[in-house]
């Protein structure tokens, strides 16, 4: 039952009907690499104190991943300024700037449109970057209408270069020179990245509208992109002809780090963009003493996931084929058989399909990087047997 497959299962007949509705409401327990009377082992590596619990919320407990989807009432959220509650009956979203024809569109308008869906998995590229924080992520069904097809419509200018997504939320920005100012939230993409045809102005999470706390009643969903960029409480849509920068793409969310050009260390800045290759052992379990490590690995379309115990050789992972999708984190399990009593290390790797390795945290692109975003190294988790 574990492994059948959909068709598999069609084929036993219209008998197992109500087989099927079961199997349909557990479906992802049921992919998901999980064995019958199993107990989670619980890292003994576990988070102090949020000291910003206004910021983040509701973060993943690696322990209680069960699902390849996240529900949505254990997804994350991510709020620099206000958590705005908004009237959808209020509400508009203008599309204005550099374009031929300015829009004003309501909710009904844009939930009329072509509807697009995308299983993708947003991460915080502070996430595992601060001590207090390594749950900033979540793998949602989302759905929407698609960014470009409204871009179009409104017949952008020659001179249009930069598309800048304006939420509702706002909040004091000072900056290092001391001029302060109240401003909305805000994130830009150039007009080339706008126009990908994967991103959606999205209304549903996992069959759901939109939650308050995750952007109701739109938000950009930009698949591949780290969370940043997905600007939720949407309320403008405007065209700009030069690049645009603020707190949130040339201030906070800008990673600095040391390369090497020629021998030479050239210090560089640069904006938090696309999600990077990742993977995090997730939890333990064991039947008795027969253990097993389940992770996840994002970022990039994964080729094979390793796993490090102690010092020990790399070795490879399962990948869970079952439940996959281009921009969704992909499950992986090793099974760990009597492992000698006392503390562990568990470490992991995930290797793209291009052959990219996921860096140690001694390799200098993490070494060498000098504040906490984009965290991308391996992870290494503590765990007690016996
Ligand atoms: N309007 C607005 N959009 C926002 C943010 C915000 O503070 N305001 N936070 C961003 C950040 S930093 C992340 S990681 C993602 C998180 O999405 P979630 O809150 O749905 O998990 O939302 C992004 N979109
Ligand atoms: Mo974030």
């Amino acid at each position: 039952m574990q492994t059948l497959h959909r068709r598999e299962f069609f084929a036993q007949g219209s008998a197992a009907l109500t087989g099927f509705v079961a199997f349909l409401a557990t479906r992802h327990a049921y992919a998901f690499p999980s064995r019958p009377g199993e107990e989670v082992v619980r890292w003994l590596d576990q988070l102090p104190p949020n000291p910003v619990p206004e910021v983040i919320k509701n973060q993943l407990v690696w322990e209680e991943l069960e699902s390849w989807i996240t529900p949505n009432d254990r997804f994350f959220s991510i709020a620099h300024f206000n958590r705005p509650v908004i009237d959808a009956a209020n509400w508009k979203l203008e599309i204005d700037g550099l374009v031929g024809k300015p829009a004003s569109l309501t909710l009904d308008d844009i939930k009329s449109r072509a509807r697009q869906e995308v299983t993708f998995t947003v991460e915080c590229s502070g996430n595992t970057g601060l001590p207090f924080f390594n749950g900033g992520i979540g793998n949602a069904n989302w759905a929407g209408t698609p960014l470009a097809a409204i871009l179009e419509e409104a017949d952008i200018l020659d001179n249009g270069i930069e598309v800048v997504f304006w939420g509702a939320d706002e909040g004091e920005v000072k900056r290092a020179d001391d001029i302060k100012f109240k401003q909305n939230f805000a994130r830009s993409m150039s007009l080339a990245d706008a126009m990908d045809p994967q991103n959606i102005l999205c209304y549903e999470m996992n069959g759901a509208p939109l939650p308050p706390d995750n952007g109701f009643p739109l938000r950009l969903i930009a698949p591949g992109w780290y969370g940043i960029a997905n600007a939720k409480w949407l309320k403008r849509i405007e065209v700009r002809g030069e690049r645009f920068e603020n707190q949130f793409m040339g201030r906070d969310y800008v990673t600095v780090r040391e390369e090497d050009h020629n021998g030479e260390t050239v210090w560089v800045e640069s904006s938090v963009g696309r999600a990077r290759l990742k993977s995090a052992p997730a939890r333990v379990t064991r039947v008795g003493n027969d253990y097993r490590i389940v992770g996840a690995a994002w970022g990039a379309p994964i080729e094979r996931v390793e796993v490090m115990i102690d010092d020990g050789p790399w070795m490879p992972a399962t990948l869970d084929e079952a439940e996959k999708a281009e921009f969704a984190w992909q499950m992986w399990s090793l099974d760990w058989p009597a492992p000698a009593a006392g503390e562990h290390t568990v470490t992991s790797r995930a290797i793209d399909t291009s052959g990219n390795s996921q860096p140690a945290m001694s390799d200098p692109w993490i070494a060498k990087k000098h504040t906490y975003w984009e965290s991308n190294g391996q992870i290494a988790r503590r765990i007690q047997i016996g």
